[in-house]
């Protein structure tokens, strides 16, 4: 059996951040579903995600999509968050919303579009400057419906022509992560459908450029696991969108749909030390809720993130290996299997009563009063940005 002192020494060190724009109303390609209480602003997001930590302890950064989270004193939210008990965390440039995107941003045929667009990534620098993020969180929505609309190649060439004017804007501190997607919103190519084309790109650049995977852009049946494995192995995993999908990018709350895929992940990232915040993986949260509840909803997403890699923490490593290498194949399932199935809740209890805080954050939120606060306080909440 493993130390719980070591596996709760790791957790209380993990860190979790959470996506301002599942704080919004959000919905299908049908209808925006719009809930009570949702923030206005970018500062009413960034509290929601105070909220979400003062109850979890494990989720100190929240995420901004620019424009959406769009202010006039960036270095003011940042105060703002710190003296709500967070930071700001990843910048995601949003270069997908506008009529001029319509045949991509910085693929687009034409150069003034792909100007427009880059500048827009260069002005999301500019704001981790004045915010003190380290991390740009890339993803375009290039690409093309048809066979024969737009040279694959040339696109190719005007993506690697962008990404390097950014990088070299990046400071010394700062990272660029470059998430890819099968599919959606163009339905023929993706101009970074897959890890290996951000790969490619990522290694081109530099040190600097690592792959976002994103767990819910990939083909059924992917086995994500792996391709985590193999990121890790060459220093390019910068970090995870984890969600849960179904069919396709559904954003609904991790380890819904499949626990055991979230926690063979988390076994990888375990074996390979890539818990710690140090590390260079960044764990974030990328969903939306659009029937539940948001705050509980994020709550319970980093509770399921933390399931998943203490159940993880829990592998006996030692008999893992004894049993991979003496063939025992029954026998090394059954080493993951035991971890897989051990019930981390009350360990998980434990921590939190050690860190102080509730160990049920989500009974706790029900009977803190914030969701009522909320809904007496703001009115007209903000759509996330995207659907109807
Ligand atoms: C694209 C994506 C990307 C966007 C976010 C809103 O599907 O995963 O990360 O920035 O959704
Ligand atoms: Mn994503
Ligand atoms: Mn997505």
């Amino acid at each position: 059996m493993k130390d719980h002192a070591a596996v709760k020494a790791a957790l209380r060190a993990m860190r979790i951040e959470t996506p301002s724009w599942a704080y919004g109303n959000s919905g299908t390609r049908f209808k925006v579903y719009a809930q009570a209480g949702v923030p206005r602003d970018a500062y009413e997001k960034v509290a929601d995600a105070a909220m979400v930590h003062r109850l979890t302890a494990a989720a100190p950064s929240v995420a901004l999509h620019i424009p959406w989270d769009r202010v006039d004193d960036y270095a003011d939210l940042a105060r703002f968050a710190a003296d709500q008990g967070i930071r700001i965390g990843a910048i995601n440039p949003n270069v997908f919303q506008e009529n001029d995107y319509k045949l991509g941003s910085v693929c687009h045929p034409d150069p003034g579009v792909r100007r427009k667009a880059v500048d827009h990534l260069l002005e999301c620098v500019d704001i981790m400057d004045a915010t003190g993020s380290q991390v740009l969180s890339l993803w375009f929505a290039d690409g093309t419906n048809y066979a024969g609309q737009d040279s694959i190649a040339a696109r190719q060439d005007r993506l690697a022509d962008a990404l390097r004017e950014v990088y070299d804007r990046l400071g010394p501190d700062q990272r660029m992560l470059v998430e890819y997607k099968l599919f959606e919103p163009h339905f023929y190519s993706m101009d970074v459908p897959d890890w290996g084309t951000s790969y490619a790109h990522c290694v081109a650049l530099g040190d600097k450029a690592q792959v976002l995977v994103d767990t819910g852009h990939h083909a059924p049946g992917t086995n994500i696991e792996f391709l985590v494995t193999v990121l890790l192995r060459f220093g390019k995993l910068g970090g995870f969108h984890f969600n849960s999908r179904n069919y396709a990018d559904d954003d609904l709350m991790v380890g819904a749909a499949d626990p055991f895929q979230l926690f063979r992940i988390a076994h990888e990232l375990v074996r390979a030390d890539a818990i710690r915040p140090d590390s260079g993986v960044e764990y974030m949260l990328d969903q939306c809720h659009n029937l539940e509840a948001k705050v509980p909803a994020l709550i319970r997403s980093v509770l399921n993130v933390q399931e998943a890699v203490a159940k993880a923490l829990l592998v006996d490593a030692d008999a893992l290996a004894t049993a991979q290498q003496a063939g025992d194949v029954l026998g090394a399932h059954g080493v993951l299997m035991d971890a897989f199935s051990t019930d981390v809740r009350p360990l998980l209890a434990e921590l939190r009563t050690e860190l102080g805080v509730d160990p049920d954050p989500i009974a706790a939120y029900h009977a803190s009063g914030y969701q009522q606060q909320i809904e007496t306080a703001r009115t007209g909440g903000q759509q996330a940005g995207w659907g109807a």
